[in-house]
């Protein structure tokens, strides 16, 4: 299954907006969403795109899309790659990640362009032969560990989330995704983790929590933050609707807490 849905139709008109840094309007409305690893960022992504009623359009009917920043790791040069298999290869790095790349498809994503966006494969940690359309939307997710790192990225942002998550319910959860999904073991995992993953958080990760509008404590557990925000888009996506385009906001109404 696809854990990314990017498809969906283009709006109509450039829309009209303040970014929260006062930045010049912009159309579509980019969300930066960043946070340690597995602190929940990509779930964050897919609750908001539920409450929006996105999840089950047609793709093309869809108004909010998402990107990974995993997309935009580069490419390794053969000696990276042999140290990467050994568990080596620090991905946790600023330098692991190809950011002019990533910053002339926000570019163009804000020109209201159509771009195509690799797709990542952990198991041979590099970006795969496939990759998706991505087709102009009003509202677009870009979530990753060191999105905020970045200044040219950063600024293009109208507004930034950040997911706190305490370390270890991230480490906890992090061991078995990467076992299971990502082909690990366990020595391997908790060695990257310890040399690589926890110091790049408190260097380049943690420090960026600053440049947040707001800050997600728990994650996507956390069903009254995730409703605010939605709010916030929602009376967004109301102001630049146009007569084609029906929103489904129905989804909106507070949760119960759990
Ligand atoms: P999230 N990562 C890999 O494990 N393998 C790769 O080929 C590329 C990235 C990991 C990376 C980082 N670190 O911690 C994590 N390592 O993906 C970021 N080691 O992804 O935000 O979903 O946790
Ligand atoms: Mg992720």
């Amino acid at each position: 299954s696809r854990k990314y849905i990017y498809t969906h139709k283009m709006s109509e008109k450039p829309a009209e907006h303040t970014a929260s840094n006062g930045f010049e309007s912009k159309t579509p409305f980019l969300i930066g969403v960043a946070g340690g690893t597995a602190s929940g960022k990509s779930t964050v992504c897919q609750r908001i795109m539920e409450k929006l009623g996105q999840q089950h359009k047609e793709q093309t009917e869809r108004r909010v899309v998402c990107i990974s920043q995993d997309s935009f790791y580069r490419t390794l040069k053969p000696s990276e790659r042999l140290r990467a298999e050994r568990g080596q290869f620090n991905f946790d790095h600023p330098d692991a990640f190809d950011d002019k790349k990533l910053l002339s498809i926000l570019k163009d994503i804000l020109a209201g362009k159509k771009v195509e966006v690799p797709e990542y494969d952990y198991i041979s940690n590099s970006i795969s032969h496939r990759s998706h359309t991505i087709y102009p939307a009003d509202v677009v997710l870009i979530e990753g560990i060191l999105v905020f790192y970045f200044p040219e990225v950063r600024e293009l942002f109208h507004m930034k989330l950040f997911v706190d998550t305490d370390s270890d319910t991230r480490l906890a959860r992090r061991v078995p995704r990467d076992i299971m999904e990502r082909g690990r073991d366990l020595e391997q995992v908790l060695n990257q983790y310890m040399n690589f993953v926890k110091p790049a958080f408190e260097e380049f990760c943690l420090p960026t929590k600053k440049f947040a509008d707001v800050i997600i404590p728990r994650g996507a557990d956390n069903f009254v933050a995730i409703d605010l925000i939605v709010q916030h888009i929602s009376e967004y996506l109301k102001k630049n609707s146009s007569d084609k385009v029906q929103l489904q906001l129905s989804t909106l109404a507070p949760s119960v807490p759990s």
